[in-house]
């Protein structure tokens, strides 16, 4: 992670104290200190350092860009404080720390994830106001609700939950990745480029790169489930075999998904290259960080 990488990051974090910080009553309080205990925790923020970075590089309005990054990062904790729940994928660590279940019990934390997923429409309701209903920030705002939706993150959930213990086809497999944790990557590049009024073809560039990017993201988390550490990654190692996934390693094996999550990130870079115009060499830091990601 470089300097860059670091500042936005803080920025990020800093805007994110901001938003469940006032209680009017101890009830209030209480439960504010449940919802940031799983959203100031820390992780990689990777999603909003790209919504914001990705924008400032396209010259984009960033005031607008920080509401959707917190927006998207609300998105992303609430879908793994509930993916942690025991109904789901049962994991006691995230993010280095007790997942929230563990420490306040399955109907706090299923409240805590509710709590954040509202708060992130209404954050996005206000930046398209603010606005005054700008073009681009409403395309965002559609893609970011798109692809935390139904036919998005939660259908690749669906379907990964769905299909434990079973054999599924390569489609079927490609169908998870691209929705479970495809879909949130891209959206968090690709609404930068609406925020920075991109042209069409220059939207489907990044809208591929950002595909690619998220594909590869997925094969290097099902590397590192068998072959990462806890210390480096901060959640239970192993647990995909445990509870019978349908990871890219069980169907190719660890050389094989290491190869092809590096050539993905490659047809990323090249993509991303033929967008003229803008220096995008934070984004090949990324890909490169990416590349050697161990958490
Ligand atoms: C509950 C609707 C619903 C969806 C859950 C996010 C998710 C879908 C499942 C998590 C399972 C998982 C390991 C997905 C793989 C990719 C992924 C989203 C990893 C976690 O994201 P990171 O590595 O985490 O960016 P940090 O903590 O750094 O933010």
């Amino acid at each position: 992670m470089n300097d860059d990488y670091k500042k936005i990051k803080n920025l990020i974090e800093m805007h994110l104290t901001t938003f469940f910080k006032n209680g009017n009553n101890n009830h209030e309080k209480r439960f504010n200190e449940i919802v940031n205990y799983s959203l100031l925790a820390g992780g990689k923020r990777l999603r909003p350092v790209l919504l914001y970075k990705t924008t400032e590089l396209l010259k984009g309005n960033l005031e607008y860009a920080l509401d959707l990054a917190c927006a998207l990062e609300m998105i992303h904790t609430y879908s793994l404080v509930h993916d942690d729940l025991p109904a789901m994928d049962d994991d006691d660590y995230r993010r280095g720390n007790l997942t929230s279940h563990k420490v306040y019990g399955d109907a706090m934390a299923i409240l805590a994830g509710d709590a954040l997923l509202n708060r992130a429409y209404q954050i996005i309701i206000s930046t398209i106001l603010d606005s005054d209903g700008d073009k681009g920030v409403i395309k965002a705002s559609e893609l970011i609700a798109k692809s935390a939706g139904f036919k998005g993150m939660i259908i690749g959930q669906v379907v990964d939950i769905d299909t434990e213990n079973k054999d599924i086809s390569n489609d079927v497999l490609n169908y998870i990745i691209e929705n479970k944790t495809g879909k949130l990557l891209i959206a968090a590049i690709v609404s930068a480029g609406y925020l920075s009024d991109l042209s069409e073809s220059e939207i489907e560039l990044l809208n591929k790169a950002a595909y690619h990017i998220g594909y590869s993201f997925q094969l290097i988390d099902d590397y590192l489930d068998v072959a990462g550490d806890y210390d480096h990654i901060g959640k239970s190692i192993g647990k995909d075999n445990k509870l019978g996934k349908n990871t890219y390693v069980k169907y190719n094996g660890i050389e094989r998904t290491k190869s092809d999550a590096q050539n993905h990130l490659n047809i990323a870079k090249d993509t991303l290259k033929m967008i003229k115009g803008y220096n995008l060499d934070f984004l090949f830091d990324i890909i490169e960080y990416l590349k050697n990601r161990e958490k």
